[in-house]
C-alpha cells in the first residue's frame, strides 16, 4: 500500500493560523484529512478563511525510522528558572554566547519557521530570515490515539526527534506560539527536556532555534535535509 504525505495549513487574512502534517498508508488518508480539516477550524488561534489540505505520495524508499527521544521534566516557576535552565544546558554543551540565543528566542516571534544558529558566532544562518527553517515530511509511526491535550507534546517530540537527529545541529530550543501553552523544551543528546513556565501565560511569543555545529559549506544540505528528508519517529 502506498504511503501518502497528508499536509494542512491554514491562514485568515492572508495571516498564518496553523499547520500539521501526517504520513500515513492510502486507507487512513479520508479520515487524517478529516481530523485535520477540523484541527484547522478549532485552532485557538482564530477562525480561518482557508484552509489547503495536500496528499502526496512519499518515495519510501527515502524513509528513515528514527527511535523517539528520553522524556524528562523540570521545575521552573517563572521565565527566569527557565532562562537559567537553558542558558546552562546550552552553555554545557560548548554554545558560545547561550545568553545571545535566550535573546533571539524572546524577541523574534512570527515566523513560520525555526531560527538556525551558528553555536560559535550565534550568526544566523537561515536562507530566508522572514520565514526560517521549516522542518516538514515527518510523522509518528503509531497512529496518534493521545489526548489533544497531548498534541503539542507528541508533535514537537517528534520534530525535535529529526532535528537533533542531523549530525551537525546539536541542539533545539523552542518557546510555542500559542498564548496559553507555557510548556517550551530543549532537545539535545538524546533527551526531550520539557521547560515549564518558558513564557508569561498570554504571551503571543514563540519561536525555535536549531543550533548548527559544522561547516558553513553544508548548511545548505542541512536545511534541505530539514525540509525534505521523509522520517517517521518510533516509540511513543
Ligand atoms: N519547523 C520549524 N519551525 C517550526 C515548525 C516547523 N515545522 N513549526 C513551528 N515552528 C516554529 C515557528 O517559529 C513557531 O512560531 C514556533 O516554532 C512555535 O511553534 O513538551 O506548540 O507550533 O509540552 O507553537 C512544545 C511542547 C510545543 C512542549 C511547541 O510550537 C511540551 C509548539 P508551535
Ligand atoms: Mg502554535
Amino acid at each position: 500500500m502506498t504511503t501518502y504525505s497528508v499536509k494542512m495549513r491554514a491562514s485568515a487574512a492572508g495571516r498564518h493560523i496553523s499547520g500539521a502534517e501526517r504520513i500515513v498508508t492510502g486507507g487512513a488518508v479520508p479520515d487524517c484529512v478529516t481530523a485535520l480539516t477540523r484541527r484547522a477550524l478549532e485552532h485557538p488561534k482564530g477562525e480561518p478563511d482557508e484552509v489547503t489540505v495536500t496528499v502526496r505520495a512519499v518515495d519510501e524508499s527515502r524513509m528513515e525510522v528514527l527511535p523517539v527521544l528520553a522524556t524528562r521534566n523540570v521545575d521552573a516557576g517563572s521565565p527566569a528558572e527557565a532562562r537559567a535552565f537553558i542558558v546552562d544546558g546550552l552553555r554545557r554543551l560548548g554554545v558560545r554566547n547561550p545568553a545571545r540565543i535566550w535573546e533571539l528566542l524572546t524577541t523574534v516571534t512570527g515566523l513560520r519557521g525555526a531560527m538556525l544558529v551558528d553555536a560559535t558566532s550565534g550568526v544566523r544562518l537561515e536562507p530566508d530570515p522572514a520565514r526560517g527553517v521549516r522542518v516538514s515530511n515527518l510523522d509518528h509511526a503509531s497512529a496518534d490515539t493521545g489526548s489533544p491535550g497531548k498534541l503539542h507534546y507528541r508533535e514537537a517530540i517528534a520534530l525535535a526527534t529529526k532535528v537533533t537527529a542531523h549530525p551537525h545541529i546539536i541542539a533545539e530550543v523552542c518557546i510555542s506560539d500559542d498564548p496559553d501553552y507555557t510548556t517550551g523544551y530543549l532537545a539535545c543528546e538524546g533527551t526531550y527536556t520539557r521547560v515549564p513556565a518558558m513564557k508569561e501565560p498570554g504571551s503571543p511569543v514563540g519561536t525555535r532555534v536549531f543550533l548548527y555545529d559544522g561547516p558553513a559549506s553544508e548548511v545548505a544540505a542541512c536545511v534541505d535535509w530539514l525540509e525534505n528528508r521523509v522520517v517517521l519517529v518510533e516509540g511513543l
